[in-house]
């Protein structure tokens, strides 16, 4: 069994969050979080570096402790450390930790003076009073322990895009070298870009004898084999994903594409309007009595039914079938019509790269313009700037600016907006910047109406541009606070400011929703990757993805804009 560079990342972030749980040296706890995010981001699979002979220590932050890791776990399927930390420290701590509100060292005193080993324990020593007990925790935080749980436990496990991405991308590579397939097309939500996906369906486009089946059930990192047949199998992976695999012709491809697309909501509207004109349509086809008269390309199957051919992203019954009906669907923006980069850290703060390396990699993504906004001093976990150090900054940014050519950085800060909506650091020292991203770190716990005026006082402040992931939900961990989101686009579109579409595939926030409201209220949207090193510039794309879901054209897009037009835009 080897082991897939999702699988080997999750290994070594499940490693780094136990140790923090047992209070393990912090450097050990952040290089095995590093490596988990350095092997998550490379494309080119561990394995196949490994077999090509190459020296793994050549990755930056990989020595050789790490580099013999990785061949564990390439060499075994399993890391030997992490099972002997796993028998000493219960691996659903890790759960338990990413609750809101629970740090490692909290969870560590739950363990050790209530026994809890798992959700199920915490609920009920929570539910039993028993927590209010301990020192450092009141009443207020075991109730707010009860509602997160309860949160927790309702919701239905899915995978990130990205990570089901990451997943399903070596099985589609396998399938496509299968003798006999001519075509493999990822369908589903996955296809719709939504942000976490169920389960994976794939078609493939093969003949009745391709063994492309078996070779499904076969794949290396195939857990289990819930059903197969001639034209469908369902397997679960190692990671948990569940994938459902289709054989179809050529004449149904385009139909049985655009069935197992979906969404179900958006199926029914147009088997609707093909009943209306005595078509049948399904996933073989559409039918003028027995006759099919399209089925072989998406195009095709919607222009029987006088439809344009609507984009995946809009596949979800939210006005998209009236819109390709009457000709005015969106012209959804692109990556391609991104010119640069408006919220990024470095290593003054908790990025990882300089200056120089930031701007080398926006250069080299064709952008013209990259925005530095590190965090201000109230993140002093993140080691957030103080006027003094973001005056120097401003200086460094003005002299390499100076030596770059074709690409600008912009001065600028990711200012904590205080609990009683001013910002974080003096008016004098804002002046100095390009633009100022505001963001909500501290006090999520407001009720909807305080954080609506909080956040809408703060954009009184003219030095106010864009307000960084509006909502705060990290997806999969933490739901969004309670805000009036409606009222805060209104506020920004009124104040001639911003909402950002924070890019992280981990956030995704504004939402799609959010991004139709603020399409709606004519306020353009910036999408942001947060990066917090050169690599991550690359999130980008999911931003893009949401972006597209929300109906956005390159005109909704702030950083779509020249140079010139964007400062213009943001003077206020
Ligand atoms: P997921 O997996 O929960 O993220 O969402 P989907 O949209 O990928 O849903 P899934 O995997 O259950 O089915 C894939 C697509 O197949 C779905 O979007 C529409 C189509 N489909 C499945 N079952 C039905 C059905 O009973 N009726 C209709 N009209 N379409 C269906
Ligand atoms: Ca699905
Ligand atoms: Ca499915």
């Amino acid at each position: 069994m080897t082991l897939q560079n999702t699988e080997i990342a999750d290994r070594f972030e499940e490693l780094a969050d136990l140790l923090e749980i047992e209070g393990a040296n912090p450097f050990r706890v952040r290089a095995y979080r590093n490596a988990a995010q350095l092997v998550r981001g490379q494309t080119r699979a561990m394995a196949d570096r490994i077999e090509a002979g190459e020296d793994l220590t050549e990755l930056p932050g990989i020595g050789d402790d790490l580099a013999d890791k990785i061949a564990e776990m390439v060499a075994k399927g399993d890391l030997e450390l992490l099972q002997e930390v796993r028998g000493r420290t219960p691996p659903a701590l890790v759960e338990i930790m990413h609750l809101k509100g629970l740090g490692p060292k909290r969870v560590k005193a739950l363990h050790e003076a209530l026994d809890v080993d798992s959700l199920e324990d915490l609920r009920q020593a929570a539910e039993a009073g028993r927590i209010r007990e301990l020192e450092g925790f009141g009443e207020k935080t075991e109730a707010s322990i009860l509602r997160h749980i309860e949160q927790r436990q309702g919701e239905e496990k899915r995978t990130g895009l990205a990570r089901a991405e990451a997943l399903a991308a070596p099985l589609v590579e396998a399938l496509g070298a299968v003798e006999g397939v001519e075509q493999v097309e990822i369908a589903g939500s996955y296809r719709r870009c939504k942000e976490t996906v169920g389960d994976i369906d794939i078609l493939v486009r093969a003949a009745a004898d391709s063994p492309v089946m078996q070779a499904f059930v076969g794949f290396e990192a195939v857990a289990e084999v819930v059903s197969q047949g001639d034209t469908r199998s369902t397997v679960i992976l190692r990671s948990g994903l569940q994938v459902d695999l289709r054989r179809v012709d050529t004449a149904a491809f385009g139909a049985a594409l655009v069935y197992f697309t979906g969404s179900r909501a958006h199926n029914i509207a147009i088997r609707r309007i093909a009943n209306g004109k005595g078509y049948k349509i399904n996933e073989y086809g559409v039918f003028e009595d027995d006759e099919r008269i399209a089925g072989e390309t998406e195009a095709g199957v919607y222009g029987t039914i006088d439809l344009a051919w609507i984009p995946p992203e809009l596949r979800e019954n939210r006005g998209e079938v009236d819109a390709a009906r009457e000709g005015r669907l969106p012209e959804l923006v692109t990556l391609d019509d991104i010119r640069g980069d408006l919220h990024c850290h470095t290593d003054a703060t908790d990025g990882r790269h300089g200056l120089a390396e930031m701007a080398e990699a926006a250069a080299g993504r064709g952008y013209d313009y990259l925005a530095i906004t590190d965090h201000s001093r109230r993140v002093s976990m993140a080691n957030g700037l103080d006027p003094e150090r973001l005056a120097r900054q401003i200086d460094a940014i003005d002299a390499l600016n100076d030596e770059l050519d074709g690409i600008t950085l912009l001065k600028g800060i990711e200012v904590d907006i205080l609990e009683d909506g001013s910002l974080d650091l003096p008016d004098a020292i804002l002046e100095r910047l390009d633009l100022r991203v505001c963001a909500v770190h501290y006090g999520q716990d407001r009720s909807r109406e305080q954080q609506t005026t909080r956040i809408l006082k703060a954009m009184d402040n003219p030095l106010f541009n864009i307000l960084a992931h509006p909502t705060g939900r990290l997806l999969n961990k933490r739901g969004p606070y309670p805000l009036d989101l409606q009222a805060v686009l209104e506020g920004a579109a009124e104040r001639g400011c911003f909402v950002e579409l924070n890019a992280n595939p981990n956030r995704l926030d504004l939402d799609d929703d959010g991004c139709m409201q603020a399409r709606e209220l004519g306020l353009k949207v910036p999408v942001s990757t947060d990066a917090h090193q050169a690599g991550h510039l690359d999130f980008m794309r999911f931003g893009i993805n949401q972006a597209r879901r929300g109906w956005l054209e390159a005109a909704d897009v702030l950083n779509t804009l020249s140079l010139k037009d964007l400062v213009s835009a943001l003077a206020r």
